[in-house]
């Protein structure tokens, strides 16, 4: 690194003080925290996502969001070249980044870390990062800082790409290192032109009108509500009410979105007894998580969820059957023998695991974390992950989607309009709609409406593919959450011991008892989820082993 490089960053990195005594993660996704503290993260992160580009010489990104937090919070996250999670072997620099005490720690930091990885900082070397942000009121002055950060690596280019949902920005960098279109208006007219194909499949009798093509979402008042606004309007065969927009005065995730929905289980704000029937979905505030609901009667304020893992059921079940028609009659010498994969995580509920095994399923389960499910799902051809709480996509791998495209091309000029071929193509139309760089809930939404509408089902009749197990998440407070350490995917814990042994002697006493424990990647707490035949038993589970936390941890 040469000596203006060098005093340009102890330049730069001195008008962003890091705060006295914070202390900074990046966690499960990103770095989270309240945002007046967030300034030096920000700048920081800014640097290392510059450092990402040069190193790759590829587009990364960044954004800024707190995601489902509340709206005082905000955060920052990076997208690797691939568009998913910046790579976990950066986690550590990350932190330590985040952390350096002033400006000629930073410096050491970087002059060391680029030595070892081999990135060479000399000003010749172009890096580019792509920004996105959500519409927090503290976004703008952190983007500035972010971009503060980019530009204090000679070379380096931040493109603003305004305000955007999260898995937008995902996209733009998939798109951009792939060498295709990558603004936000090609976002929208890959989603809403594939959607139209799918629909286009919808066999003529099952077409619908009326209210059965009517959707409600709740947008979080965040980000998602605004950018849904702009993508309805360019679909056909589906109408969208979106409500909690944020234009209307409502507060960001207060009482409102996936998060909220999801995990108290009653109807959001603005949903009501008007709505009791109808299909409704609810965004997180940067439009990364989707559920459903159904509002079901006037006296109660509880919804029936709809959930992540019921989402990813309907889609194994679609994409499963479409294989099935696919290969009819092939001779199985010469099909691809296209390895469909399911991804979970500890939390999915277990009437839903049991079903996908049912549907003849290989389940895999991982830590909770996107990038966790993610990493394993691309190890499929077809690879459809989701977390409970509404995070997931599904991933085909490229040798498949190109002998499907062979075999495409082989049954329309072979059997134009056969069964074959259509299923084909609609194998071909929802690898197109997907976000395939990371979960998005406007691609899960649209392919969830288009299977809705190709199965010619209601969203009970979805809702009745299996019926959940009462369940019961819990969050203890505890002086050190990193004394939780678990194994198998968190089902197992092995830190402190003798706690595991103390929770398999609590389950046992429940029909269908299952519990586990977690130290949170986004909260000071250590989370308890407890599911059994009855409520009664999921409740009182989940109390006795919140109660055993607080005796081993204290
Ligand atoms: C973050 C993760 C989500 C995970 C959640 C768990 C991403 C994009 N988001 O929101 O996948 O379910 O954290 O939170 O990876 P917890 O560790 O506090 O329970
Ligand atoms: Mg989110």
């Amino acid at each position: 690194m040469d000596e203006d490089q060098k005093s340009i960053l102890l330049k730069a990195s001195a008008r962003f003080p890091i705060p006295p005594g914070a202390k900074f993660s990046y966690g499960t996704a990103g770095f989270r925290a309240d945002a007046l503290v967030l300034e030096s993260t920000v700048y920081r992160a800014g640097i290392l996502a510059a450092l990402r580009s040069l190193q790759t010489r590829s587009v990364t990104g960044l954004v800024i969001t707190a995601s489902h937090n509340k709206i005082s919070d905000n955060g920052v996250k990076i997208a690797d070249p691939s568009g998913g999670m910046l790579t976990q072997a950066w986690e550590p620099f990350a932190d330590a980044l985040a952390n350096a005490a002033d400006s000629n720690h930073l410096l050491q930091l970087i002059i060391e870390f680029a030595k070892k990885e081999g990135i060479l900082i000399d000003g010749h070397c172009r890096a580019e990062v792509l920004l996105g942000r959500d519409t927090r009121p503290s976004g703008e002055s952190l983007l500035e800082a972010a971009k503060q950060g980019i530009n204090s690596i000679v070379g380096s280019a931040a493109v603003d790409m305004g305000i955007l949902t999260t898995p937008q920005l995902h996209w733009m960098v998939r798109a951009r290192n792939k060498g295709l279109k990558a603004s936000e208006r090609d976002y929208f007219v890959q989603l809403s032109s594939s959607f139209r194909w799918l629909m286009n499949l919808v066999p003529g009798e099952r077409k619908v009108t009326g209210t059965d093509n009517k959707l409600v979402v709740d947008g979080a008042n965040g980000v998602g509500g605004e950018k849904l606004e702009c993508l309805m309007n360019r679909l056909d065969g589906l109408v969208i009410e979106v409500r909690n927009t944020g234009k209307g005065g409502g507060i960001l995730n207060e009482g409102v979105g996936a998060d909220y929905v999801q995990k108290e289980k009653v109807v959001p704000q603005e949903f009501g007894s008007n709505d009791i029937g109808m299909r409704c979905a609810s965004l997180d505030g940067d439009a990364d998580r989707l559920v459903y609901f159904i509002v079901p009667s006037v006296s109660s304020h509880n919804i029936v969820l709809v959930d992540g893992d019921k989402i990813l059921s309907l889609f194994a079940l679609f994409i499963k059957e479409q294989l099935g028609i696919l290969y009819k009659g092939v001779d199985e010498n010469n099909a691809y023998k296209a390895r469909l994969g399911v991804v979970q995580t500890a939390y999915a509920n277990g009437a839903s695991t049991d079903f996908l095994k049912e549907l003849g399923l290989e389940v895999v389960l991982t830590p909770t974390g996107v990038k966790f499910l993610h990493e394993k799902a691309a190890e499929c051809d077809i690879g459809i992950y989701f977390e409970a709480n509404g995070h997931g996509t599904i991933l085909f791998s490229d040798s498949f989607l190109s002998w499907l495209e062979k075999r495409h091309n082989e049954l329309s000029s072979m059997s134009e309009g056969s069964e074959q071929q259509k299923a084909a193509m609609r194998l071909l139309a929802a690898s197109k709609l997907v976000n395939q760089a990371v979960g998005d809930a406007f691609s899960g939404l649209l392919l969830a409406e288009a299977i809705l509408q190709n199965l010619s089902w209601s969203i009970n009749r979805w809702n009745e593919l299996y019926q959940d197990l009462p369940s019961r998440q819990l969050k203890v407070k505890v002086m050190d959450r990193t004394a939780v350490v678990t194994a198998n995917a968190e089902t197992v814990v092995v830190k402190p011991s003798g706690i595991q042994e103390a929770i398999n002697a609590e389950t046992v006493k429940y029909p269908r008892g299952r519990s586990f424990i977690r130290p949170s990647g986004t909260e000071d707490v250590i989370r308890v989820y407890a599911e059994a035949s009855t409520q009664e038993g999921a409740d009182s589970l989940a109390h006795s082993v919140a109660k055993l936390v607080e005796q081993f941890l204290g």
